[in-house]
């Protein structure tokens, strides 16, 4: 795919975004997400996690998977949850059209990914299937400072590139975020969610912080699977806990993924609700906030402040 034909904008020191169907990815991704877009076909009881970056796809990765997998959820010790639910761009069709890890399963158990590809990206193969989607955001200050944390993090070796808050929150607050603009990628998965409840579920980050044993509940009626003992959702919850997940050696390592150039452990950082207000200026939040209330609340959506 000719890649100069797509528009780009300057990101983080020489790197680039490329904008594809409306969005700004990594140069590396946009045949990756080309493959996802022209080739998945989900099967019937797929279940796709879909987010933003940063908003809490570790997480929910893990309570998805333990959900699924209540026999094998140990694995969880042993396993980082970005390799127990793989992305489809990044991993599972990083290489291939058709890749082996979408064989159909010999039981009938569901096959589980995740992806950060907006619905007005997927809109094809989401609505010509039955599936189940989550979709999970979260507040777009604390999205932010996540973000930038991260990128930091995986430019460690590269002093050269480190990045200020203030160039991530301009890039930010004008859409040239990776798999951005933020807002529009939420509000597609939010409409959708409307207008397809059985299939789509939005939660966000904060209500699930707030009441995660409410949540893993939820989750597990929503899945077709629900609960019987209240004990095994509190397992899940404490199981899938940022202080149990970033205890365990693969979640510590400082290795780069594979799929990715970002050590494992830069996963896992505080995981709170509002950190954002130890690091961005009443400037910043003024700035975000103002932009929150002409794309959310004009809407009707009161989030995100
Ligand atoms: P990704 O989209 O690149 O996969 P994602 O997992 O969404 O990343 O983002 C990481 C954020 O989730 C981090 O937030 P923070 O920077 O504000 O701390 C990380 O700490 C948080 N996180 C990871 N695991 C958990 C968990 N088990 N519970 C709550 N938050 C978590």
């Amino acid at each position: 795919m000719d890649l100069s034909s797509l528009p780009r904008e300057k990101w983080l020191g020489d790197d680039y975004l490329v904008q594809l169907g409306g969005f700004w990815f990594l140069p590396q991704f946009v045949k990756k997400n080309k493959r996802v877009i022209n080739n998945y076909k989900p099967l019937p009881n797929d279940v796709i996690l879909v987010t933003f970056p940063k908003s809490g796809t570790t997480w929910l990765k893990s309570i998805l998977y333990s959900i699924l997998n209540r026999s094998s959820r140990h694995k969880l010790a042993v396993e980082h949850p970005h390799d127990l639910v793989p992305f489809l761009e990044a991993q599972v069709f990083a290489e291939a059209d058709e890749p082996l890890a979408l064989a159909a399963p010999s039981d009938d158990r569901p096959r589980l990914f995740a992806t950060h590809l907006p619905y007005q990206l997927l809109t094809k193969t989401l609505d010509s299937s039955e599936c189940k989607v989550i979709y999970l955001t979260r507040n777009p200050k604390d999205v932010l400072v996540s973000l930038w944390h991260f990128v930091n993090k995986w430019n460690m070796e590269n002093p050269d590139r480190s990045w200020s808050l203030d160039e991530a929150t301009d890039k930010f607050c004008d859409g040239v975020s990776l798999c951005g603009p933020y807002y529009d990628h939420v509000l597609g998965y939010k409409e959708l969610s409307l207008k397809r409840p059985k299939n789509v579920m939005f939660v966000t980050f904060e209500e699930m912080l707030e009441d995660p044993h409410g949540y893993v509940k939820k989750l597990g009626d929503f899945l077709g699977c629900p609960f019987e003992e209240e004990e095994e959702v509190d397992d899940i919850v404490k199981n899938c806990s940022i202080e149990v997940l970033s205890s365990y050696d693969v979640n510590k390592s400082k290795e780069s993924t594979t799929w990715f150039p970002s050590p494992y452990n830069s996963f896992f950082r505080k995981g709170k609700i509002g950190d954002y207000k130890n690091y961005l200026s009443n400037e910043s939040v003024q700035r975000i906030d103002t932009l929150t209330k002409e794309r959310f609340h004009s809407l009707g959506f009161m989030y995100g402040i």
